[in-house]
């Protein structure tokens, strides 16, 4: 059917009667998509289950990766770019007078994510398939993703968000391999055969019904399969409370949790994670010995990654089936658990260290709180035999301690790898975070560099950029994204300058389109487009970029004569509902807004635009506008950074402090090709070693930096003078934990440099380009061959012949 357009749109046309029962005429766009989307479907079938053959006949090694977040973003595209047919559809479409773009922004932007943790998962399963690598992703069916958001006045409003209202033509409801997942009730301790055996009893039991999506690799014939589990109630369940009992089960995928920390202790995260652990263990070990008998061996047949702390008690369910279900003895158990899991870091925040209360989690989970107590135990044992009699070390490493089960030691102890996702990430865990943990186990820390990848971010979401690259360079860099350097070749062509520089035009223009759209504000094609988008957290310092915009406010308005570079400064967020700061500087950023844009003579210069309900589909219309990306945050605090690669590979030039991958990016581009400022992590840690940072000094001495400040209190914003006082707050009595103050000059120093290198337009797009011909080490690709050689032990499997 999609052999050639002719046969496609015959197919298209016969297909789109039968499934919707209306003529060509009277059919909606939607109806045009689903009827797309379920001819793309049946086609991937084939080689979905040509796939599971292969893998199952070459009996290899496989990697399940286990994560509460998989951020996909829309598949009509990806999956006709990735199955070669998107030329044969849109070119058919054409014919028929349909625009497929149109069709694809019927789809749905599954937001099964919060943002980078989940967006990396994402973009792991397209390596992987891509790769040939036999790897498959666990997740959870949300019902309801990441809260769409609403701006209502200048302030976040939060909607539920329902991908799933029109249904999901990619998965496939696999109820025959559902498996049961018991909470509550409690331990029956039995002797049998002179040792003590364990069950579980008087269990509320919760069916996990798996939804299958498949995950097509780019040119190649594997599709791998991402596994989301669905909580349904028993059927034949004796519940006094049917309804009650209903409610309860199918509450447990109703959402995805925003990540903060002020919801913390809420016992249905907890069951979430539970959940996907046990669904997803159960449902390894089955297929594991569909093929084989002796489990002592699943570390040679298997590797279970944990993404972040959420899937932990995959460790722990791991050894309870082992022991429990199956038989072994714990040290057997014990052999195999930690060999098959592996463990990522991705954030260095203490308070996003996950730690659950005791008396939460024994009630629900006691087996698996059992087995924790074993394993604290024994690993408490271990440690003392190395120190004997300091109480503090072991206090300070146990995985059970004051109350709380920590997630993170759990993790640790219970891996073969952790990893963090930059150097310099990685280089604080181990001397610093973890430094215990690597002292007692050096062997098992190292280091993942994040990647994204490329199909999604330049083949997909920048067409036109795409066409240039391969019209100076040929296309080998699709395949091998390293290949991109030899865009460096052709610099010196004024042509490929030129070319470029109407691409990115070209790509503005779109995106200014949009903004008049949504937003009614009309901007500057030749201003520079600078922009920060990514989740509202104090640490990424969105308040920075504010009090940089208010500076130049006040410049403007102060002497006429103070020219600059335009700009148009972009932003897109989502807070936490219940993250109070975040929210207002939300609302900061559009009181500012405001100001600026309705300024008759400031507004000529700088525009201030907030892109509500920034998401992966809108994510892909501002990546290839950019000219300036924001990567901001305070050194030390992002582990990593993905959207800086996005940017870098769309050719805008990175603002940046020292921080997570930026520093990865600056080594491979060079430091005249990237614009850092600011404190290194270095400065940071002593700092706050040390306490002596006082920002209060930092206002008092510097007047651009009272002014602004006191401009969010003095009426300025001309609204309630309250409105914005914790946010000054938290810069003057808080004593500024991010160091907003203390960067200010620097960062009001280098935006004074970029907007003078922009006016030198050659040379700007030059550095462009050489940041995008170094992009190819940060696509995941990379990222993921090296997972698999040093953690997984996996490999390609090949179709033959
Ligand atoms: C959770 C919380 C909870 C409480 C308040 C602060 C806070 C901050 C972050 C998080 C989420 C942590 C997990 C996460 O998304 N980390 C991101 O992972 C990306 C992929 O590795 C990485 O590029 C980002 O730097 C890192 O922040």
């Amino acid at each position: 059917m999609f052999s050639n357009k002719d046969s496609f749109k015959e197919c298209f046309l016969k297909r789109l009667e039968s499934m919707c029962g209306k003529g060509f005429e009277e059919s909606t766009t939607r109806d045009k998509y689903h009827t797309l989307g379920n001819m793309v479907r049946e086609y991937i079938s084939s080689k979905w289950i040509e796939t599971n053959e292969r893998y199952r006949s070459e009996s290899q090694k496989q990697v399940y990766y286990l994560s509460i977040e998989f951020l996909l973003g829309r598949l009509l595209g990806q999956n006709l770019l990735n199955l070669q047919i998107k030329d044969i559809v849109e070119e058919g479409l054409k014919e028929l007078n349909i625009s497929l773009s149109e069709i694809e922004e019927c789809e749905s932007d599954p937001a099964l994510g919060n943002g980078g943790l989940g967006r990396l998962a994402a973009c792991f399963l397209d390596s992987l398939a891509t790769l040939n690598l036999p790897g498959h992703g666990y997740g959870i069916r949300y019902k309801h993703g990441l809260f769409d958001q609403k701006i209502v006045d200048g302030y976040q409003v939060e909607l539920p968000e329902q991908w799933l209202r029109h249904g999901n033509v990619w998965e496939v409801r696999k109820p025959d391999e559902s498996v049961e997942i018991s909470f509550w009730g409690r331990v029956e301790a039995s002797t049998h055969n002179g040792g003590l055996t364990f069950k579980h009893v008087d269990a509320q039991k919760v069916l996990a019904v798996p939804y299958d999506m498949p995950v097509v690799g780019f040119e190649v014939s594997t599709v791998n399969t991402l596994r989301l589990w669905n909580a349904e109630p028993e059927t034949f369940s004796p519940h006094q409370d049917i309804l009650s009992y209903k409610r309860e089960t199918e509450a447990i995928t109703d959402f995805l949790y925003p990540d903060d920390t002020y919801d913390e202790g809420k016992i249905l995260r907890l069951k979430q994670q539970y959940f996907l652990v046990s669904a997803s263990i159960q449902s390894i070990i089955a297929s594991f010995k569909k093929e084989r008998s002796n489990l002592r061996e699943l570390h040679q047949h298997v590797a279970i990654h944990i993404n972040d702390t959420h899937p932990a008690m995959a460790v722990p369910e791991l050894m309870r089936i082992l022991i429990d279900v199956e038989g072994l003895s714990w040290d057997e158990a014990w052999e195999v658990t930690s060999q098959t899991v592996s463990y990522t870091n991705h954030t260095i925040l203490a308070e996003a260290l996950e730690k659950w209360p005791i008396h939460l989690f024994k009630p629900l989970l006691p087996r698996i709180y059992m087995i924790i107590e074993e394993i604290n135990e024994r690993f408490c044992a271990e440690l003392w035999a190395k120190y004997p009699g300091d109480w503090h070390r072991i206090e300070h490493m146990a995985i059970i301690a004051h109350g709380l089960v920590k997630m993170a030691h759990l993790a640790i102890v219970g891996s073969s790898s952790i990893n963090g996702v930059a150097k310099i990430h990685s280089n604080i865990l181990k001397n610093r975070e973890m430094k215990s943990f690597y002292e007692f186990y050096p062997w098992k820390f190292n280091n993942k560099t994040n990647g994204i990848s490329h199909r999604r971010w330049l083949l997909k979401a920048n067409p036109e950029l795409t066409a240039l690259i391969k019209n100076t360079i040929g296309e080998e860099w699709v395949r091998s994204p390293e290949k991109l350097i030899d865009l460096k070749n052709h610099l010196h062509q004024s042509s490929l300058i030129e070319q470029f520089a109407a691409v990115k035009r070209k790509r503005k223009e779109i995106l200014a389109n949009k903004i008049a759209e949504k937003n009614g504000i009309i901007v500057d094609l030749d201003s520079i487009f600078d922009v920060q988008v990514k989740r509202l957290h104090a640490y990424k310092r969105q308040l920075l970029n504010v009090l940089h915009i208010m500076y130049l406010y006040n410049r403007l308005k102060e002497d006429v004569n103070y020219t600059i570079q335009p700009r148009t400064f972009i932003f897109g967020a989502k807070a936490s509902p219940t993250y109070y700061y975040a929210k207002k500087i939300i609302k900061l950023i559009h009181s500012l807004a405001e100001k600026v844009n309705k300024d008759p003579r400031v507004s000529k210069v700088i525009k201030v635009v907030f892109m509500e309900n920034y998401r992966v589909s809108l994510a892909e219309g501002i990546f290839p506008a950019a000219d300036v990306s924001e990567q901001i945050s305070t050194a030390s605090k992002e582990a990593s950074g993905t959207g800086n690669m996005k940017f870098m590979m769309n050719g805008a030039l990175t603002v940046g402090t020292l921080d997570g991958a930026n520093i990865e990016m600056m080594e491979e581009i060079g430091k005249e090709n990237i614009f850092t400022f600011g404190l290194t992590a270095n400065d940071v840690l002593k700092y706050e070693e040390n306490g002596r940072y006082r920002s209060m000094e930092y206002y008092h001495h510097d007047q651009r930096i009272r002014q602004v400040v006191d401009q969010l209190t003095n009426g300025f914003f001309s609204e309630d003078e309250g409105e914005f006082e914790s946010i000054a707050d938290s810069l003057l009595v808080q004593n500024d934990q991010y160091f907003v103050l203390r960067d200010f000059a620097s960062y009001i120093d280098v935006q004074e440099k970029v907007g003078l290198a922009y006016q030198d337009r050659n040379d700007w797009y030059e550095k462009a380009l050489i940041n995008i011909s170094h992009s190819g080490l940060f696509s995941s690709d990379r990222t993921i061959s090296q997972y698999a050689d040093d953690i997984w032990k996996i490999s390609p499997s090949y179709v033959k012949g």
